[in-house]
């Protein structure tokens, strides 16, 4: 008998080199960074878009919104080619691209789970910061500045998306999803219930009746001791031990349809470790289990 480790489709790994979403340019480097840690051999058979995807100058959310619209283009094309877009970023405000595309090409907006130590649930009326990295989950919504809700493809459906891993926010975030009816795992209840049942749970509500999911993945939803190299980290996430089994596989499911990971920021990285775990995510995720 021949055993083969080969991956169900291709995956195709789209970098992109932006820091427009927030303070930090350190994660514009994100996509280099971790190509040079080793991410082709975490995912065997990889294959690495080039050129990176950059921002062009111009006023902040116009710029972010003609990335945006590249990205959906890229993602919906990839996805077109038969592949699995693997979205590297970069801050977070990309997603505001990667999901319309993903919509697109699936002609219907996709279930997502969305790990955050945020919500990304503001709009430019209700942001303290005004980072549109903080945004993207409410731009995907249909909510806010319309350099990113404009981005071409579906807006996505709340009874199919969850956020888990929250436990920093402004008031009117949770207020939205919950008026949209967006369910929020956040670290009060997966510490209460354990992350097995509520990733199942969260797996059930983007993949319900089959749709296409996809996964959102901010890496600063994990602990900052394990991954210090995020712009924004908070105390009190995800242990990647407890998340690295519930992955395994899933990127090789016919039913995930994107995966995104964003944040890493190589210039906040202490001894690599950052880099490694989020290297250990991503062979997890396309694991033969
Ligand atoms: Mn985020």
């Amino acid at each position: 008998m021949i055993r083969t480790d080969r991956l169900p489709r291709p995956v195709r790994a789209i970098p992109v080199a932006s820091a427009l979403g927030g303070t930090d340019p350190g994660v514009a480097r994100g996509p280099a960074a971790l190509l040079s840690a080793g991410c082709l051999d975490a995912c065997p058979g990889l294959v690495w878009d080039v050129p990176p995807l950059l921002p062009q100058a111009g006023p902040r959310l116009q710029s972010l919104g003609k990335l945006c619209r590249s990205l959906a283009r890229r993602v919906e094309r990839t996805m077109t080619s038969g592949a699995l877009p693997l979205v590297i970023g970069g801050d977070h405000a990309i997603a505001a691209g990667t999901w319309r595309g993903v919509g697109r090409a699936l002609g219907a907006p996709p279930g997502l789970i969305w790990l955050d130590a945020h919500l990304d649930a503001h709009t430019p009326a209700s942001t303290p910061s005004g980072n549109p990295h903080g945004m993207p989950l409410a731009a995907l919504l249909g909510q806010g500045a319309p350099e990113l809700t404009g981005v071409p493809g579906p807006a996505l459906d709340p009874a199919h998306v969850c956020v888990i891993g929250a436990r920093s926010f402004e008031a009117s975030e949770p207020a939205l999803l919950d008026h949209l009816g967006v369910r929020v795992f956040n670290m009060a209840e997966i510490g209460r219930r354990g992350l097995g049942l509520v990733f199942a749970e969260a797996l059930a509500i983007a993949g319900a009746g089959g749709r296409a999911f996809g996964l959102s993945i901010d890496v600063d939803v994990l602990n900052p001791d394990e991954a210090p190299g995020v712009e924004t980290p908070v105390r009190g996430g995800l242990a990647a031990a407890d998340l690295l089994p519930l992955f395994a596989g899933l990127g090789r499911l016919a039913g995930c349809c994107a995966i995104e990971l964003v944040e890493y920021d190589p210039g906040r990285d202490r001894d690599g470790r950052t880099a490694a775990v989020v290297l250990a995510l991503v062979r997890s995720l396309f694991a033969k289990v």
